[in-house]
């Protein structure tokens, strides 16, 4: 049920807080721009916002004092339903801010499972959100939740967690291994297999980086699919695979992945570890960022820890700076000069990806052989494995059963035919002499 549906669209006030002691990293500098298009996202009306900075949280309420009276006459001059705070805080810390505030509120935890709650399209989608939403309810169950009994519904609730919340943490105990037992079967039945059958054939590259960053834009142009690409956050939530289209490639599946936040809650990552397991299996991931981004140094990080976390820091990467478009021509000149193992593209303009196909193989296959190869009439195995890479753009085949291909593959691929005998590097000329003569 969304808040559209159920006719009561939340107002809601937005309390951004910089917390000195929490910034690992770097802070983002849109960082409460990013916040509200994440309560916009949701669908809510955002009737106020309060930002303010801490030097640290206070361990009942997370907001201090003084700034807790501030924000409850906020509530009190506005007429709204829910209040969101920015950062992941624990039951009794929701518990008593709204005791003290007689509203409810929610964590950017709740925030991000309520996006992914209706944005969830596939099955697996599906699963995984009902997923991450029990794990996060089963944390949250020891609060009371009869101080806000007449507030029920809308946001934080959407979805399973409104049927569950009344169940005890046994039966959701329960629902959670059903669940996690019915993803197992239907990644197992996910094309991610078929393609991990094929695979071995084909090189793996994963599309990954922050969320809006162009990675669906990219995956599109480089297989010629139609994803939805948008410039909303989360746009994308279930993988893809598909075969790249172009000819410049060896046999390459590209793997377009949901976006990354900073503070993706561990719920999510839990949960969509079983999606994000094909990253596992990738050869190499292309990480997209959007350059034009104040934030993108400290997004790259983001990412970079959520790779970690995931257990696949240690494939090879390239940085792919999108966006150039959008900004000046000069800086991206000077940007070139001094990072030059990074490529810069504007994913929207195909004409510009030369330098990232070239790269990609280079990396990849050490380079592409293009031409055409002979192979005497006993060697028809490597003949069927050429195919099942899909580097063949063109067959002949004498008389006397010699065959040629005319391929595009990898140096590295090349090489485990090259020593063969009867497996030669051959002209054009010597086919037709071949094909017309014998
Ligand atoms: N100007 C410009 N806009 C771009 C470029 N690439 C992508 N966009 C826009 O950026 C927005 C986000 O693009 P997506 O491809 O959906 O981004 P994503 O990384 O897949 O986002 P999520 O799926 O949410 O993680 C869309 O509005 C795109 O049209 C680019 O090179 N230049
Ligand atoms: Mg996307």
């Amino acid at each position: 049920m969304n808040i559209v549906e159920s006719n009561t669209i939340q107002k809601t006030i937005l309390v951004y807080l910089e917390v000195d002691s929490l910034y690992e990293s770097q802070k983002l500098e849109n960082g409460y721009e990013e916040f509200k298009s994440l309560a916009l996202s949701s669908g809510l009306l955002i009737k106020n916002s309060l930002k303010f900075s801490q030097k640290s949280p206070v361990i009942n309420t997370f907001i201090s004092k003084g700034k807790l009276e501030k924000l409850k006459d906020l509530v009190f001059e506005s007429d709204v339903d829910l209040i969101i705070i920015n950062h992941q805080l624990s039951a009794s810390q929701t518990r008593n801010l709204e005791k003290y505030l007689d509203k409810r509120v929610i964590d950017k935890t709740e925030l991000i499972l309520d996006i992914f709650a209706t944005r969830a399209t596939s099955h697996i989608g599906k699963l995984q959100v009902e997923l991450a939403q029990l794990n996060h309810l089963s944390t949250r169950l020891i609060r009371g939740w009869t101080h806000l009994e007449r507030q029920k519904g809308g946001i934080g609730l959407r979805g399973p967690g409104e049927t569950q919340l009344e169940t005890d943490r046994r039966l959701i105990g329960k629902r959670i291994k059903r669940l996690n037992l019915r993803l197992e079967k239907s990644h197992k039945q996910r094309e991610i297999n078929r393609y991990s059958r094929k695979k071995s054939r084909n090189k793996l590259v994963a599309l990954v980086g922050y969320t809006n960053a162009g990675k669906t834009t990219l995956f599109n142009k480089l297989t010629k699919s139609s994803q939805i690409a948008e410039d909303k956050l989360f746009a994308t939530l279930d993988s893809v695979t598909r075969k790249n289209t172009n000819p410049d490639h060896g046999p390459i599946l590209f793997s377009d992945t949901v976006g990354f936040i900073s503070d993706l809650p561990t719920q999510l990552i839990e949960s969509f570890k079983a999606t994000l397991d094909e990253l596992k299996s990738a050869d190499m991931l292309l990480h997209i960022l959007d350059i034009s981004d104040v934030d993108h140094k400290t997004k790259i990080i983001e990412v970079n820890n959520i790779l970690e976390e995931l257990g696949v820091s240690n494939i090879p990467q390239i940085i792919v700076n999108n966006k150039c478009d959008l900004i000046e021509n000069s800086k991206i000149k000077s940007l070139k000069k001094r990072k030059k193992d990074q490529v810069f593209i504007s994913a929207e303009n195909e004409n510009e990806f030369k330098n990232l196909r070239s790269v990609i193989n280079k990396r990849l296959f050490n380079g592409v052989f293009k031409g055409w190869v002979s192979m005497e009439n006993n060697l028809g195995n490597v003949r069927s494995i050429l195919f099942d890479m899909g580097c063949v753009k063109e067959e002949k085949v004498s008389e006397s059963g010699k065959m040629f291909a005319n391929i595009s593959i990898g140096n590295n691929e090349l090489n485990q035919f090259i020593d063969m005998k009867g497996f030669e590097l051959c002209h054009v000329e010597d086919i037709l002499l071949e094909t017309s003569t014998t």
